[in-house]
């Protein structure tokens, strides 16, 4: 017999939910729960029992249940973003207008901006200073819809920086009700106090920084930006590896701006996940589906890079689980708003809304081991859940620029009510 559950979310016109604890690719991808007319039933922060509304008398409740009423509305699980850089001091603007006049994102780097320019800035910043921004922005990813969130370093690029920017991490997550998932990313950019030896760096991210960050817990993950003119494929390897044998696990930002070769690389290294992904080639979109690479898809960066999009549906094909994200950071894509990276996903990849909800759900959560406690609403998970200004599905996929979130249960608690913040 059930135990009295503590809040009840009825009247749900459509529940949308993947299902099971692990990644989904092919067909498997699409194959999403529909219940029109469904309820949720929540004890303490987990899913207690979900169903059909007819089904709801016979819920054991005690006096304090609260009953709270969807409207009719959409309940999808709350949306996962897994590959975001949060934590960074100050903002890159002015490098619109230098991309309108023709400067590449590699020239930008080149000559002390882009990455190396949020260097400057975070290294200046306080460990406060740090949680208070990554604060705000984890507000705004709430409000839309996020419940969960991974979170790259890789803005302070020396020991002291890279630590400080890992313990942000582990505040916020200590604080902010949504939840964080660290990588360490060392390797996001040679700093120029080491331009002239980049193999000293690749050193100190391998002898001091791997060591440190895992003896001190600080991330799960080892991130490397393996693109020309940042970390060869070798130089990614062997960062990679030294990783692991901390237990950091691998994860791969792959063929982003050139065919380096980052897929295969991911596939020979064993990483959950190869993210970006633009220009991988046939070999590397083979290698990863043989091995059960999840590929993170960035369709936002694409937009902002105003470049090709990545083949999401030959992934697809291939059987690879496909997640998307955000890639939030303040050059590339400056957007913390998974809504947006929904839409792009079904006009640029043409990935359908029931893929795409996959994607930033079950499939997001899988591609930074969440996947046995988040991303589908189903008993005995984490109570996270989205009621949206909509009807169904489509409508999310379809009506954009806008905030469709209503309601956001996170952890069994109403975290965001009438689209606010509750405090
Ligand atoms: O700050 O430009 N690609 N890293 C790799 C980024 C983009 C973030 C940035
Ligand atoms: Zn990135």
């Amino acid at each position: 017999m059930l135990k009295p559950v503590d809040l009840i979310i009825k009247n749900i016109g459509m529940l949308a939910t993947p299902q099971g604890t692990g990644p989904k690719g092919g067909k498997e991808q699409g194959e999403v729960t529909k219940i029109k007319g469904a309820f949720v039933a929540i004890r303490g922060d987990q899913i207690a029992a979900v169903g059909e509304e007819e089904d709801l008398p016979q819920l054991p409740t005690h006096e304090g249940t609260v009953f709270h009423d969807a409207g009719g509305c959409l309940v999808t699980p709350g949306l996962v973003d897994p590959h975001t850089h949060l934590i960074f001091g100050g903002w890159r603007q002015r490098e619109l207008s230098l991309k309108l006049k023709g400067v590449s994102y590699l020239d930008i780097l080149d000559k002390g901006g882009g990455i190396l320019s949020t260097v400057k800035h975070t290294r200046a910043a306080s460990l406060e200073e740090l949680v208070q921004k990554g604060a705000k922005a984890l507000n705004t990813m709430l409000l839309h819809g996020t419940t969960c969130c991974e979170a790259k370093s890789g803005y302070g690029l020396n020991v002291e920086d890279e630590l400080k920017t890992l313990r942000a991490i582990a505040q916020l997550n200590d604080t902010h009700l949504v939840d964080l998932v660290p990588t360490f990313m060392g390797a996001h950019a040679v700093p120029e106090e080491y331009r002239d030896r980049p193999a000293a760096f690749i050193n100190l991210i391998k002898e001091e920084m791997i060591p440190r960050v895992a003896e001190e817990k600080l991330a799960e993950f080892n991130d490397v930006f393996c693109e020309d003119g940042v970390f060869a494929v070798e130089e990614s390897r062997d960062i990679l590896e030294a990783g692991k044998r901390y237990g950091l696990a691998a994860k791969v930002h792959a063929d982003e701006i050139t065919p380096l070769g980052g897929a295969s690389l991911a596939a020979e290294v064993g990483a959950i996940s190869a993210e970006h992904l633009i220009h991988a080639t046939d070999e590397g979109i083979a290698d990863m589906a043989a091995a059960g690479v999840i590929a993170i898809l960035l369709p936002g960066t694409s937009l902002y890079l105003d470049t090709s999009f990545a083949r999401a549906r030959t992934m697809i094909e291939k059987g690879i689980p496909v997640a998307l994200a955000t890639d939030y950071n303040p050059g590339s894509c400056p957007t913390n708003s998974l809504q947006l990276i929904i839409n792009l996903a079904c006009i640029k990849y043409k990935m359908i809304p029931e893929e795409v909800l996959t994607a930033v759900t079950l499939n997001a959560a899988a591609s930074i081991k969440r996947s046995a406690i988040l991303g589908s609403l189903e008993v005995g998970k984490l109570a996270d859940l989205v009621i949206w200004d909509a009807p169904d599905l489509d409508f999310i996929a379809y009506h954009f620029g806008v905030n469709l979130v209503k309601t956001v249960v996170k952890g069994g608690k109403i975290a965001v009510a009438k689209g606010v913040l509750v405090d």
